[in-house]
């Protein structure tokens, strides 16, 4: 076992457990060691060696199970989302039973037009008249959020407090920062200041609901407010609505049934930048939203979104059915503990067959 701490790198060894969970042939994963200069004494006992680990053979399993879903859900996008158009189709506020059958239910992004259209906040929101009609109240921003690669994940070390007046005046000197950026979390809408803002929009049937508080929290919409401002790429864990109520967003998502190509490292953030990464490229649908439209973001979808202007947008929670995703990723410092409460599976007999002889498939690139 020497030879092999001394050939293979940490990287090599755990490459070789991954394709070996994944149930690669032994002799696959051996040509790719001697091209790497592994000796083929060292290659053959570090792969048997993980080969007859328990271990091994229990991931194994649990790959098989996770190939066998991910293999479903191709299947089921072909059913959900017809392959080849990537745009992302608008209705009007008429089409609310299309808005249900086609794609709430199918998991299909859409924009609605019309939806917002009597809304006095259509005519009436924008940054000057937050600042003249409130410049004096005092708000919650996540603030220099440049300094941090990981800004949405340590949001509560970025959150500040400035006058309206003080964050509009900043965001018309730095209009293309993502420095500063009044977000959902901000709850903007329960300050007790700021609760005539509410007259200003509705909750237009069918769309949305008022039967009861959509969150735990006990509301049903929040407000984004920036510019230059930028959401990395990450799902909810419910279908959301959001409308855009001043200036334009950029909107990048990812179906849910590309499971794969996508991961999330930061509880529901990834650290992919989808509009970086070539082979993203073509499953991507991007549309643009501006005043007046809403766009649907069923659960699950992955979105990546630039304010291209300063931008109001409310996002709305309380869609008619009950879409929350209770599993949809692991150490969410927001959710309550026991949605994330995983269960023993029941103990095997005696006479389960190993996966460590599992199906043979090409390797991974180390
Ligand atoms: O508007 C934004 O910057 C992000 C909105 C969003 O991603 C969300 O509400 O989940």
């Amino acid at each position: 076992m020497s030879d092999v701490e001394d050939e293979m790198t940490q990287a090599l060894r755990e490459w070789v457990v991954e394709n070996v969970a994944l149930g690669v042939d032994r002799e696959l994963i051996a040509q790719e060691l001697t091209k790497r200069s592994v000796s083929p004494q060292a290659a053959s006992e570090w792969i048997e060696s993980v080969r007859s680990s328990p271990m091994v053979s229990t991931m194994s399993e649990l790959v098989y199970r996770q190939q066998k879903l991910s293999s479903l859900l191709q299947l089921l996008k072909g059913f959900f989302a017809p392959p080849g158009d990537p745009s992302i189709d608008r209705i009007t506020h008429a089409d609310s039973v299309a808005f249900f059958s086609d794609y709430f239910f199918k998991l299909r992004p859409v924009v609605v037009t019309g939806l917002a259209d009597d809304w006095p906040a259509l005519s009436k929101w924008s940054p000057s008249y937050f600042r003249e009609h409130f410049g004096n109240v005092e708000i919650s921003v996540n603030a220099d959020r440049g300094s941090d690669e990981a800004f949405e994940e340590n949001h509560l070390d970025h959150r500040t407090r400035i006058s309206i007046r003080d964050f509009v005046e900043w965001m018309e000197h730095n209009p293309d920062s993502n420095d500063m950026y009044v977000t959902s979390r901000d709850n903007l809408l329960l300050n007790e200041h700021l609760q005539e803002l509410r007259d200003d929009f509705r909750y237009p049937q069918p769309f949305l609901t008022e039967d009861s508080p959509a969150t735990p929290e006990g509301f049903n919409e929040s407000l984004w407010f920036g510019a230059g401002s930028l959401t990395p790429l990450h799902h909810d864990d419910r279908s959301i609505l959001l409308v855009q109520i001043y200036g334009e967003k950029r909107f990048d998502l990812i179906s849910p049934f590309d499971f794969g190509l996508v991961y999330n490292d930061r509880y529901c953030f990834s650290s992919i930048d989808p509009l970086d990464s070539p082979e993203l490229q073509q499953h991507l649908h991007s549309v643009v939203l501006g005043p007046g439209e809403a766009l649907l973001i069923p659960v699950g979808y992955w979105h990546h979104v630039l304010s291209t202007s300063p931008s109001i947008t409310l996002a709305f929670f309380n869609l008619p059915f009950d879409s929350l995703w209770r599993q949809s990723y692991y150490g969410d410092p927001d959710a309550p503990q026991s949605r994330y409460q995983p269960r023993p599976t029941p103990i095997p007999s005696a006479d389960r067959p190993s996966f460590a002889d599992g199906a043979k498939s090409a390797p991974i690139e180390p």
